[in-house]
């Protein structure tokens, strides 16, 4: 009897352990307008972009303070930026990648223009002084007409043209929390040669943004060499769990950065 009892509480316990895990690891809504994320409890960013609508420039503020309501001064670059911010729709058909320009006083500002009414996530990424890498995410509804939402469907071919340049995404042994490498190769679309005038975009070969199917988990990958200029471009990551992903490359070639889509299912 006595083990019985033993057995059911400790089951209860490992039960409540594990969401409670779960629950840390996702961010988390607070009633005054910001998310905080587990990862830094302690900093705070506060997003604001009051009436915003849709084909109209709109002002996005975001103020990082920590959890007093002190804000914090002093960030590192993180590939040449204070700031990266990526806005999407809520499925995935709108990605824009934005950098706030720094006023001091821990406040960041940057111009905006959403396509449709809708709800939007935005994520910034940012790094202040002397404490890790930080991502805060936030749903800013816009005002006006919606657009039809696009279903996010896995991809049948892994070649894609953008801007004249073709570009090919291999991913080895595709599974859920385990590292793997993406591979991008590229040639010229009109001559079919190997591209090998890739330029740097913000310090390196090229930048990759995966967000999960309800843009909730949020992954900014950096190529393993950085200093590549084709034709190939490779990063590695780990998809936290099995589910749809879309992954946005982005990359520079004659002066012009272009961005290459690719919805996967993770199994
Ligand atoms: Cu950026």
């Amino acid at each position: 009897m006595r083990i019985t009892i033993l057995i059911v509480l400790s089951l209860a316990l490992t039960l409540s352990g594990c969401g409670k895990a779960q629950t840390t690891n996702h961010p988390v809504q607070h009633s005054n307008g910001h998310e905080a994320g587990s990862s830094a409890e302690e900093i705070q960013a506060i997003f604001q972009a009051p009436q915003a609508k849709a084909k109209e420039e709109t002002t996005v503020t975001i103020q990082i303070q920590d959890s007093s309501g002190k804000p914090i001064n002093d960030f590192d670059l993180n590939h040449e930026k204070k700031m990266h911010l990526i806005a999407v729709s809520k499925d995935l058909s709108y990605y824009k990648h934005l950098h706030p320009e720094y006023k001091g006083k821990g406040l960041f500002t940057v111009s905006a223009q959403f396509p449709s009414g809708g709800d939007y996530r935005l994520f910034a990424d940012f790094l202040p002084s002397g404490k890790e890498k930080t991502v805060k995410s936030y749903t800013l509804t816009v005002q006006g007409d919606p657009a039809s939402p696009v279903a996010i469907e896995p991809e049948n071919a892994w070649t894609k043209t953008v801007d004249g340049n073709e570009v090919t995404l291999e991913i080895d042994h595709l599974m859920a929390g385990m590292e793997l490498n993406l591979t991008y190769t590229f040639q010229d679309a009109a001559s079919k040669t190997p591209i090998k005038d890739l330029q740097p975009y913000l310090g390196a070969v090229g930048h990759v943004v995966i967000l999960d199917a309800n843009a909730d988990q949020y992954l900014h990958v950096h190529p393993t060499d950085e200093k590549s200029s084709g034709p190939e471009a490779k990063f590695m990551t780990t998809f936290p769990k099995s589910g749809v992903y879309k992954i946005w490359g982005e990359f520079q070639r004659n002066g012009k950065v272009f961005t290459v889509p690719f919805v996967v299912k993770v199994p």
